[in-house]
């Protein structure tokens, strides 16, 4: 006679169960603060993601361009935001198999999915493009780019429509005029680009990053330079400089990314400051739809967190990124406080 009660208590446990999943499932909109992805993903606290979050803005209906090399073995969550029209420059050429997986590692804080494993991505639910564009077989094992291939890269982005184009990488020289010209183009169509400042320790950003400070381009590109987990410009990041207008710093030290069934990897370098600030991008984007991107940067340039010097300084430029001032709090999280 227990044995109905029992099973039907077993039942309705069950189905308990199931609905409350479904109901997680369906709410899920915003990251759980405790849950192991979040806490993998650091720095969406240090850039007050929360803030966007919470006002509903994930990146949805965003492209954000990566011009790297591509995305070799890239974990499940970062294909699922994968653009179908991502590119291989060089596809038709290719013949040895990549070994440098940068572009990977740079996709996982950006735009890894909200699926309850692995990161979360500053804009989890941003379409992210990638622009393969690394010549054939690196250069000591790592990635290396043409100026005229990132020239074709860039203008790929543009006749794309991606609104938001990253460039994690470094040089010493002007990038000449075709380059110069398809970044013209990127940002005459209304594209924000996102470059790394550069991993040299010098007192101003490494090209492409300086153009910047190029009237051409000027209010249309942010240089990226990367904190530590304590919020300071780390050591080894190129500072502001003549981009100190132009200039915001994110983390960039000992960021987790492309985490496995098991085990994640940590990263540093300004590339990965750079995703952050260009998940951050995405969000302010879809969140504010009539902004052009120029008003965009604007808007995350002013609400950084100032830090060194009183106002934009040849240090950190505007300052550390804080994504969630630029969203105006809710009711209940100004009761929280
Ligand atoms: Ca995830
Ligand atoms: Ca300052």
């Amino acid at each position: 006679m227990s044995l109905l009660p029992r099973a039907g208590r077993g039942r309705r446990l069950a189905l308990a169960a199931a609905l409350a999943a479904l109901l997680a499932g369906c709410t899920q909109r915003v990251p759980e603060v405790t849950s192991g992805e979040y806490l993998r993903s650091w720095g969406l606290g240090a850039i007050n993601a929360m803030g966007a979050y919470q006002a509903g803005a994930t990146g949805r209906g965003v492209t954000v361009a990566m011009v790297d090399c591509g995305l070799q073995d890239a974990p499940r969550e970062v294909l699922r935001n994968v653009s179908r029209n991502s590119v291989d420059i060089f596809a038709a050429e290719r013949a040895l198999p990549a070994t440098d997986r940068h572009g990977t590692y740079m996709a996982g804080p950006l735009g890894s999915a909200l699926d309850r494993r692995g990161l979360v991505g500053v804009a989890y639910n941003a379409e992210l493009l990638s622009v393969r564009a690394d010549i054939e077989g690196g250069h000591n094992g790592q990635c290396a780019f043409k100026a005229s291939s990132l020239a074709r890269a860039v203008q790929y982005a543009a006749d794309q429509k991606a609104r938001v184009i990253v460039l994690p990488l470094q040089a010493t020289r002007p990038m000449g005029p075709a380059f110069e010209t398809a970044l013209k183009n990127a940002v005459d169509g209304g594209a924000v680009v996102v470059i790394a400042a550069g991993n040299r320790s010098a007192d101003q950003p490494g090209y492409p990053a300086r153009y910047a400070a190029d009237p051409r381009f000027a209010g249309a590109i942010v240089a990226v330079g990367a904190t530590t987990a304590e919020g300071e410009l780390t050591k080894w990041s190129n500072r502001a400089g003549p981009t100190k207008a132009w200039y915001l710093a994110a983390p960039g030290e000992r960021i987790v990314t492309d985490c496995g069934k098991k085990t994640c990897r940590l990263v540093s370098g300004t590339s990965f400051a750079a995703s952050y600030v260009a998940g951050a991008l995405a969000l302010v984007m879809e969140g504010h739809p009539q902004l052009t991107g120029r008003e965009a940067l604007a808007l995350l340039l002013q609400n950084a967190r100032d830090t060194g010097e009183p106002g934009a300084d040849p240090t950190y430029g505007w300052g550390v990124l804080d994504v969630g001032k630029v969203f105006p709090q809710t009711a209940e999280a100004k009761r929280r406080g």
